[in-house]
């Protein structure tokens, strides 16, 4: 078979190959067969070394042509195919910007952060700065300086969590009080919320885990006087003008004198009722002037300053509020709890 005839087979065959091929790999595969380094056409090419010398640079020509045809031909089907490629890829991942999405839930406050918010906004608009603290507290801190020390009977009643000897989770907020005492000089006037510890068992009424709210004011002359309008002007903003406060004597080790502290029941207005279990006053309080030995040992000089304080439970106001007998609820979770607080 001549050269000629040869060329135009290689040619032929190409040309029909080119018909049916439809992807990439298919062209890469006939590329491969015509114009690789042992591709028909480049043997052939080689080839014409047994050829003579005049006849040669002929052959050459139309082997080139051949060979640039064919590439063009190659070059045309490839872009065609990416094309192709790039439609049916364009399709695959089509979006239907019209199909109705999957319902996302969105959240709302847990009552607790309302509360907790609320009191704050209260206490803010009558001068006081929020403060916050660690809940892993140095006994120093969550005891020592709070006129609890070690062996004190009153300790009994704030077990809690040891992480060592000397760093427990903190019993109340007081801890961060005591650190303001000493890093600021008076007036001082603030409220720490926060998460506290205790170890007790778990019923409707209690948690190891719960929230507070801590009040302290530090000042010349303030008497317990400054204590009643306070907590009374609290009682007003948050529940209304016919709520006040009543006094009671206790005792904590870090107030003296020290007080539980009532407020007209806001079930009943003070009338009796199943809430107040007829008395017309719920306890929502602890409350008292700081002890001097407190300040004392707080670096503030008890000649000089006195102060009050105030302790509230953050779940008890909220179950008063929301009208929830188990405590429980607050921290299992349960959307169809949580979802009862949405304000908006
Ligand atoms: C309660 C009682 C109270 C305080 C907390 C306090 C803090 C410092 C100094 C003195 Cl740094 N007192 N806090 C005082 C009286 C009562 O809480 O029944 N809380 C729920």
């Amino acid at each position: 078979m001549d050269m000629q005839e040869q060329l135009r087979r290689i040619q032929e065959e190409a040309s029909a190959q080119l018909e049916g091929i439809r992807d990439k790999a298919g062209l890469d595969a006939l590329r491969l067969k015509m114009l690789g380094k042992k591709g028909e056409l480049t043997m052939l090419l080689r080839s014409m070394g047994q050829l003579p010398a005049e006849e040669r640079p002929k052959a050459g020509q139309m082997i080139n042509a051949v060979r640039e045809r064919l590439t063009a031909h190659m070059d045309e089907l490839d872009a065609k195919i990416k094309q192709l490629e790039q439609e049916k890829k364009l399709e695959r991942e089509a979006i239907d910007v019209t199909e109705p999405r999957a319902h996302t839930p969105i959240g709302c406050p847990h009552p607790i952060s309302l509360v907790q918010d609320q009191l704050c906004d209260v206490f803010t608009g009558m001068g006081f700065d929020v403060v916050e603290g660690p809940e892993v507290e140095f006994d120093l801190f969550n005891f020592e300086l709070l006129n609890l020390p070690k062996n004190h009977p009153a300790r009994d009643a704030q077990d809690t969590f040891y992480i060592d000897e000397n760093i427990v989770l903190r019993t109340h907020t007081s801890p961060v009080q005591a650190r303001t005492m000493r890093s600021r000089k008076p007036p001082i006037r603030i409220v720490c919320p926060g998460r506290v510890y205790r170890a007790d068992e778990v019923d409707a009424t209690h948690s190891p885990v719960f929230h507070q709210m801590e009040g302290l004011v530090i000042d010349k002359d303030v008497t317990m006087a400054d204590l009643k309008g306070t907590l009374d002007a609290f009682a007003q903003n948050l529940y209304g003008e016919d709520v006040t406060t009543r006094f009671r004597p206790s005792f904590f080790p870090f107030t003296e004198p020290s007080a539980e502290v009532d407020l007209t029941c806001v079930n009943c207005h003070g009338k009796g009722c199943r809430v107040c279990k007829g008395t017309g006053w719920i306890e929502v309080l602890g409350a008292g002037m700081v002890n001097p030995k407190v300040l004392d040992m707080c670096g503030i000089d008890s000649k000089t300053y006195s102060g009050f304080a105030f302790g509230v439970g953050l779940e008890r106001i909220a179950m008063l509020r929301y009208g929830i007998t188990d405590m429980r609820l607050f921290y299992e979770g349960d959307v169809r709890f949580l979802s009862q607080f949405r304000e908006d």
